[in-house]
């Protein structure tokens, strides 16, 4: 039996009313919406961290200033959603601490290593590409300030996935052998964890059926999964590159194109934390905490002052 207010509220859902922070939803919707968003967010914050390891190495100033400008977007993308993870009573201090201890999820991707440079272009054009087709039925998602925060974060992510497709032309176009081997080479370390991004199988995803009926979610898993790679083989082709997966083929009949088997184990290890680089990423969050808690302090303190000189 639904109660009064939640008939209501499931009523303003069905007809794609947004739900505003001072609307009244139930304890479950909450909680979901404050595990993703801050999932989300901790996933924009640690994704600074493959990318940074490039910045002192980009091979031209052009080069180092747009992926500088990419991983300032990626922070802004945080922050924002922090914010919008703040109007739901969510304390942010908290969420992050769940990250640093290991209570909170973050992307997966982002625990693999990034070897060589052409690896700023695959991040770029795969991550960033998924996380496109992700991100735009977000902006339709049934939480106001979640939706709204997703229009500004796509247009953005869609300037990331060109720079990085523009990173990987150029080599595979202008650049010398060793240079579209190392394409090559990124593209086979990303390609399976990009699909991966997408979660679980629509059958081992426990959260999607709640999250679809609340409209979170508009699409599932593997739905979403399949429109990446339906838009990226295509873009695969253009690089003259290949995908490390034999079983990729194009189904004339159903205009789709089909992949192998997904390593599940794989996904879950990662997901656990027990990927390549997990310690390393939770590591480096807890120390810039760590490390920039005396400007906080000294912000706290001075802002105190001006308040006793004032009074
Ligand atoms: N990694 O029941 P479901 C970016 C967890 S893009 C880790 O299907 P749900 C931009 C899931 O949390 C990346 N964990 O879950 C960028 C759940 O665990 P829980 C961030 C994963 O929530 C680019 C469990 O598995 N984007 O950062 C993953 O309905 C380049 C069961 O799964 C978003 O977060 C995974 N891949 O669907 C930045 C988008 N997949 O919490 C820098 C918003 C699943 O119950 C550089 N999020 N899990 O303990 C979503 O759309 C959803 O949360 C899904 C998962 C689709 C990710």
């Amino acid at each position: 039996e639904m109660s009064p207010e939640e008939r209501q509220f499931q009523e303003r859902i069905n007809d794609e009313i947004k739900i505003e922070p001072k609307n009244w939803m139930p304890d479950a919707y909450r909680k979901t919406l404050i595990r993703q968003i801050s999932q989300h967010a901790h996933s924009e914050i640690v994704g600074m961290l493959p990318e940074g390891n490039w910045l002192t190495r980009a091979p031209t100033l052009k080069r180092k200033l747009q992926l500088m400008a990419k991983i300032q977007d990626e922070a802004g993308h945080g922050l924002y959603l922090y914010s919008a993870m703040e109007t739901l009573g969510a304390d942010r201090d908290e969420e992050i601490d769940k990250l640093h201890d290991g209570r909170a999820k973050y992307s997966s991707i982002f625990n693999y290593p990034t070897l060589n440079w052409a690896d700023m272009g695959t991040i770029g054009w795969l991550v960033d590409g998924a996380a496109i087709v992700n991100q735009v039925p977000l902006q339709r998602t049934s939480y106001g300030p979640y939706a709204r925060a997703m229009v500004r974060v796509c247009k953005e992510e869609s300037f990331h996935q060109r720079q990085g497709y523009q990173i990987l032309l150029t080599m595979m176009q202008e650049g010398t052998d060793d240079q579209k081997a190392m394409v090559q080479d990124s593209i086979n370390r990303f390609w399976w964890p990009s699909l991966m991004m997408f979660g679980p199988s629509d059958e081992n995803s426990p959260n999607s059926a709640q999250s679809m009926a609340w409209k979170i979610k508009r699409h599932s898993n593997d739905e979403l999964r399949q429109r990446f790679l339906d838009q990226t083989v295509p873009q695969l082709e253009l690089l003259g590159c290949t995908a490390p997966d034999p079983d990729l083929k194009y189904n004339q009949e159903t205009g789709h194109y089909e992949f192998g088997e997904i390593d599940w184990q794989e996904f879950f290890d990662v997901v656990k934390g027990n990927g390549p680089c997990n310690r390393e990423r939770v590591e480096a969050r807890r120390s810039a905490i760590d490390n920039g808690a005396w400007v906080r302090e000294a912000a706290v303190a001075y802002a105190a002052k001006r308040q006793r000189k004032a009074a």
